[in-house]
């Protein structure tokens, strides 16, 4: 089978073209001027004139089918993956919880063969996820690149629960991680910190969702980022902070950089968009939607994040999707914002709000666009140049995009599998017209058409960018 598209405009990370491109099968063949011309036989044809072509989004932060923080048992399972593809990504990086009683690579099996398999719609790679903190762990962080993963997340929030790691256990997984080219990545935020700050809350009657902001501040992230960064410098390994939210702790990256360390860092898209003022919001549960981890901050910061998309400093932009229903946040605690699980939806969303609020708004260019949704991850999570670029030999996952779409962000014209959207009612400029995994479309107008549990597991390799640079 052989698939033509042409007389686009095709983006990459590193340049802007007019061109065709000819996939066989499900890998880009050729790229150039007028291929129709040169092509014996194809069997069929996509016009893209008018319209931008550039490679499938990566999404290296979900959480799908259970998350594994404290709290946040159920989240939206793989079969509403469709809503990432119809948004434009068709790989994610997923963090795989320990399940019950399991180690990270026995969790990282039974994730793929009875949570994934047959429901996920995009293809995927795995990050382990430290949840559940015992010395057998350690041994097993070496064996990880075996099973086709590259990098490992631990928690330095959370103080007292079975996922929080303490600096002896980052610095063990960071030497370990280290010794096979995995890469660490961390959530940084000092939970004595908030811990302290939310029990004063409680203590005090203040339960409403503004004291979540109010009890995780800038300095909990900043502290904790420094000292992640220190940490890796003590064990000369490279380390990817996750979703970062705040110019302070965007001032500890830089440093980091300035001072030669293979430090890296993401922010996540609500976090560009969105200011905490969407937790003043008298209704508890309207508020409580917006309860995730780090909190949302200000207007400040979210330019402070453009800025570092755009000069380089911050690598990527995640969803950090967490399909948390309301009814399942009700059930959790209707007045008291320490019992809200933690986290919000938004893989179908990251496309468009980079670019609505980004390139459409003159902040970052649209090389830099894919740079940071899709070659940037591939990079980092050993996965490139299969998949996060439009080369000869890379898988064919494309997004077919229509520039001059204009638009209002609705759960109904693309649902996320849970009761709301957080940007519903948003402006959207632009939108992903037409998508192919690996070949094959399966999104057309903007409607999914492929079929559940077409995603396949990708095997990371390790010595991802962060050993190299970026
Ligand atoms: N960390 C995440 O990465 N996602 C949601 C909640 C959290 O603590
Ligand atoms: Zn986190
Ligand atoms: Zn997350
Ligand atoms: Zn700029």
């Amino acid at each position: 089978m052989k698939t033509l598209i042409k007389n686009g405009t095709i983006i990459t990370a590193y340049e802007e073209f007019e061109g065709d491109i000819l996939i066989e099968e499900e890998k880009i063949v050729d790229i150039g001027k007028d291929l129709a011309a040169s092509c014996v036989k194809v069997d069929k044809i996509i016009d893209a004139s008018g319209k931008l072509v550039f490679p499938g989004g990566v999404d290296q932060h979900t959480h799908y089918d259970a998350q594994g923080t404290v709290g946040d048992k159920n989240t939206a399972g793989y079969e509403t993956t469709d809503n990432a593809i119809v948004g434009g990504t068709t790989t994610f990086v997923e963090f795989v919880p320990q399940e019950e009683g399991m180690g990270l690579i026995d969790s990282a099996e039974y994730r793929k063969k009875h949570r994934a398999e047959g429901k996920i719609c995009v293809d995927y790679a795995l990050h382990a996820l430290v949840t559940d903190v015992k010395p057998a762990i350690f041994d097993e962080v070496e064996k990880l690149p075996e099973y086709g993963i590259s990098t490992i997340k631990v928690f330095m929030a959370y103080p007292g629960s079975y996922l929080h790691a303490d600096d002896g256990t980052l610095m063990r997984i960071l030497e370990k991680s280290k010794n096979v080219g995995v890469t660490t990545f961390v959530h940084a935020e000092n939970g004595e910190i908030i811990e302290f700050l939310r029990d004063e809350c409680v203590r005090s009657g203040n339960t409403a969702p503004k004291y979540h902001y109010l009890s995780r501040p800038p300095v909990s992230e900043s502290e904790a980022a420094r000292r992640a960064i220190y940490l890796a410098k003590a064990a000369a390994a490279p380390l990817f902070i996750v979703h970062m939210t705040c110019e302070e702790a965007l001032e500890e990256l830089r440093i980091a950089k300035s001072g030669r360390l293979n430090v890296y860092g993401e922010t996540c898209t609500h976090y560009l968009v969105t200011t905490k003022a969407a937790l003043d919001n008298p209704d508890f549960m309207e508020a409580a939607k917006y309860i995730c981890s780090p909190a949302l901050r200000d207007e400040k910061d979210c330019e402070a994040l453009w800025e570092a998309l755009d000069s380089g400093l911050l690598s990527a932009v995640s969803s950090d999707h967490c399909g948390i229903s309301l009814k399942e946040m009700k059930l959790a605690g209707k007045d008291d914002f320490t019992k809200v699980p933690n986290g919000a939806p938004g893989a179908g969303d990251r496309l468009n709000m980079v670019w609505t609020n980004g390139v459409a708004k003159g902040r970052i260019s649209k090389t830099k666009f894919v740079e940071i949704c899709a070659t940037n991850p591939a990079k980092i999570n050993g996965i490139y140049p299969r998949k996060g670029h439009i080369g000869i030999g890379s898988d064919a996952d494309l997004v077919i995009f229509d520039p001059q779409y204009k638009g209002v962000v609705r759960q109904r014209d693309n649902p996320n599998g849970i009761d709301y959207n957080i940007f519903e009612g948003r402006e959207q400029i632009g939108r992903p017209e037409t998508v192919l995994l690996r070949g094959k479309v399966v999104v057309e107008n903007a409607r999914f058409t492929g079929k559940k549990g077409q995603g396949t597991f990708i095997k990371a390799k390790p010595y991802g960018a962060c050993y190299r640079g970026l």
